[in-house]
């Protein structure tokens, strides 16, 4: 028996990653049944004759539903500023989602050289600065020095929408991938994703998982409870609400509704968790 990590499934093909060597692994029967493994797991797999059959997987630190993934450090949140255009509300969204898998949300914005004027994104941009989150700026050309250094030893997964730049940003960091990449018209027009699967590459000394976009986020079946102390903005004030459930929405006293209108909160940031608590999906 021999422990590796599943790098990339397609299908029921489990290639899994030894310290020495890459095998392709089936699950056994029963494991299927029980839980399916994800790219990112740790596996344990016997050798018989000349297949590899995957015996069981080890706890999971964390995991991601979609992109389907566990065991990461951080989720690299792939936002383009065009094509597709900016959405404010889908960046916090994902900040949720991630943060709520216990993953540390980085913040990857990509064509800022298909803008003009920059200077009102670079202030909404500042918000998340502020609150503590990490904000990356990259693109075709751009120094991606910081970026590399936040990879370095590190895994990470990149999430976003399809046609953000996600595979474009690994075929930039490390010259030697050709991930295949789609002009957006014609991924959208087509309504197909260009990446087709999740794939752990290695790149800049840590690991990155490429995955397909998405079309659509659903909190509906998550448990929200925690979701306010998830959020950075919110950490410094939450434990000085008057009440100690408070969910910071039509509460007296609440020191999170304090702090928006004193300006220290960023409002789209609290408008999407009212809007979450309140039920809605994206
Ligand atoms: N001008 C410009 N174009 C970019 C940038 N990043 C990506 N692109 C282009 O955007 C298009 C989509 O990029 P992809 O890397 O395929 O997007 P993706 O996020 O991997 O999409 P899916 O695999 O479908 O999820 C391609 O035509 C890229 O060349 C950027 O920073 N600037
Ligand atoms: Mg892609
Ligand atoms: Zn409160």
């Amino acid at each position: 028996m021999k422990k590796g990590r599943i790098i990339k499934i397609i299908s029921n093909q489990y290639t899994v990653s030894f310290e020495d060597e890459v095998v392709i692994a089936k699950p056994r029967g029963k494991l299927r049944m029980d839980k399916a493994p994800v790219v990112g797991d740790f596996v344990q797999v016997e050798q018989c004759e000349d297949a590899y059959r995957i015996h069981s997987i080890e706890k999971r630190k964390n995991r991601l539903l979609r992109p389907a993934i566990a065991n990461v450090d951080q989720a690299l949140i792939v936002t383009s500023l065009k094509d597709p255009d900016f959405s404010i509300h889908l960046l916090n969204r994902l900040i949720f989602l991630v943060s709520l898998a216990d993953v540390e949300p980085i913040v990857i914005v990509t064509k800022q050289d298909l803008i003009e004027d920059l200077s009102s994104y670079e202030k909404e941009l500042e918000w998340y600065k502020k609150a503590g989150y990490i904000v990356e700026m990259t693109y075709p050309g751009s120094n991606d020095e910081n970026l590399k250094q936040i990879l370095k030893n590190k895994v990470s997964v990149l999430c976003g929408q399809s046609g953000a730049g996600k595979s474009s940003l690994l075929n930039r960091l490390d010259p030697e991938f050709q991930l295949q990449t789609q002009e957006i018209s014609k991924a959208l027009g087509r309504g197909k994703h260009t990446t087709r699967y999740c794939q752990l590459h290695s790149v800049a000394d840590g690991l990155v998982a490429d995955t397909p976009g998405f079309s659509s986020l659903d909190f509906s079946r998550m448990d929200l409870s925690h979701l306010d102390s998830c959020i950075k903005d919110f950490q410094p004030y939450l434990h000085s609400c008057r009440f100690n459930d408070c969910r910071h929405i039509h509460e007296p006293d609440c020191a999170i509704r304090e702090a928006l209108g004193q300006g220290k909160i960023n409002p789209s940031i609290y408008e999407d968790y009212v809007n979450i608590m309140k039920g809605d999906s994206l």
